[in-house]
């Protein structure tokens, strides 16, 4: 397609307080913007959200700003629309949240052109998304508790706690003791094995909504053995790349739920065949979160109206994590947040935010 330029950005914005994982700490969100002009000096946007370093997948900064300029660039320049460019770049292994920058970017251009909502990205049935908190791994069972007792009051339909060995049953003891109602679940970003089969076992104590990503992340097989062993749902985040991954799970009875983020699969089509593949094989789905910056966040928030969608996702207003953002995101009222059907979210973003908080930019 015809492009003007391109620029490759890294962004580093500061977070509130440190977000503390099964995989590590994020003190800062470095993610990746890719913008793309056309003749009329339109902008088109993508994100790719990787980590600074190579801790939730094998993607980081350096790799993704790299994959960009060196291969989706030139195939976003090459291809005639996202169907083709979804053929170009796919000769290239791996790479997915970089993949997805350049897919997001064509189908932000085909709406603009089509004058199309951002509602409308996914064909989607729902108008709102039912919004859920994710909690980091706190220093004591007593602060968990009131930063629990935070979110629960603003509203957030159910809580999802990090947890990892050690910092897991005392928590949740805790947790469930005050909360004896709420919708809990947990996150342990792949920090178990097999060899903790007895602790997580006693996870089915808590009345759990389910246990996220237990084991190692490209598991499937593993995970299959453990939703054996427990009455908790298994949700898989990590392990799911692909829809193929969803054929193994379901075949393997490795999970009853998917964590969909689309920036980890590729993109928005490979998105829309998870979704179908979990409506097949009855896999209930929400949307996870990798705290995107705004322009991330608009895919989060339309892939939300999903058919499948039955589960609050990670999805928050730009308050949960960020003092300054580059995109003004939708409110939450009442645990919910509307999917802007802005014609251009594009016209939303504020330049000057955007240059104050890159790091590194190249301009092609
Ligand atoms: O495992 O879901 C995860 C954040 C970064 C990387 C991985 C994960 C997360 C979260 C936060 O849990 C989700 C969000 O609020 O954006
Ligand atoms: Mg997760």
């Amino acid at each position: 397609m015809n492009f003007e330029r391109f620029e490759i950005r890294h962004l580093e914005i500061p977070l509130k307080e440190p977000f503390e994982t099964g995989f590590g700490e994020i003190k800062n969100r470095n993610v990746v913007i890719l913008a793309g002009f056309d003749e009329e000096g339109r902008r088109f946007y993508g994100e790719a959200s990787s980590q600074f370093a190579p801790l939730y997948n094998h993607e980081h900064k350096a790799s993704v700003m790299e994959f960009l300029e060196k291969f989706v660039v030139p195939s976003l320049k090459d291809a005639e629309g996202v169907d083709e460019y979804n053929k170009l770049i796919s000769c290239y292994r791996g790479n997915l949240m970089a993949k997805s920058a350049g897919e997001m970017l064509l189908h932000h251009r085909k709406l603009v052109e089509e004058g199309r909502t951002l509602s409308k990205l996914f064909e989607g049935a729902k108008d709102k998304v039912g919004c859920g908190v994710s909690i980091g791994i706190q220093d004591s069972p007593e602060e968990l508790v009131e930063e629990v007792r935070k979110y629960k009051d603003r509203g957030y339909l159910r809580a999802k706690l990090k947890i990892k060995p050690g910092s897991d049953l005392e928590y949740l003891e805790a947790v469930r003791d005050e909360f004896p109602e709420y919708d809990l679940m947990v996150d342990a970003n792949s920090s178990y094995s097999l060899s903790y089969l007895d602790r997580l076992k006693k996870l089915d104590s808590f009345d759990l909504e389910m246990l996220e990503q237990p084991l190692g992340h490209r598991d499937i097989v593993n995970h299959s053995m453990l939703a054996q062993e427990l009455k908790t749902p298994i949700c898989l985040d990590e392990s799911v790349r692909s829809v193929e991954d969803v054929y193994r799970a379901a075949k393997l009875d490795a999970c009853q739920v998917i964590n969909l983020k689309p920036q980890r699969v590729g993109g928005i089509n490979e998105s829309k065949k998870i979704n179908s593949a979990c409506e097949e094989h009855e896999i209930d789905m929400w949307i996870g979160g990798l705290v995107e910056s705004g322009i991330g966040a608009m895919y989060q928030l339309a892939a939300a109206s999903m058919s499948q969608v039955n589960r609050p996702s990670d999805i928050s207003p730009q308050s949960r994590y960020f003092s300054e953002e580059i995109v003004d995101k939708p409110e939450m009222k009442n645990g919910y947040i509307k999917i802007p059907s802005a014609l251009d979210f594009g016209s939303r973003i504020n330049h000057q935010k955007l240059e104050k908080l890159t790091k590194q930019k190249i301009e092609i």
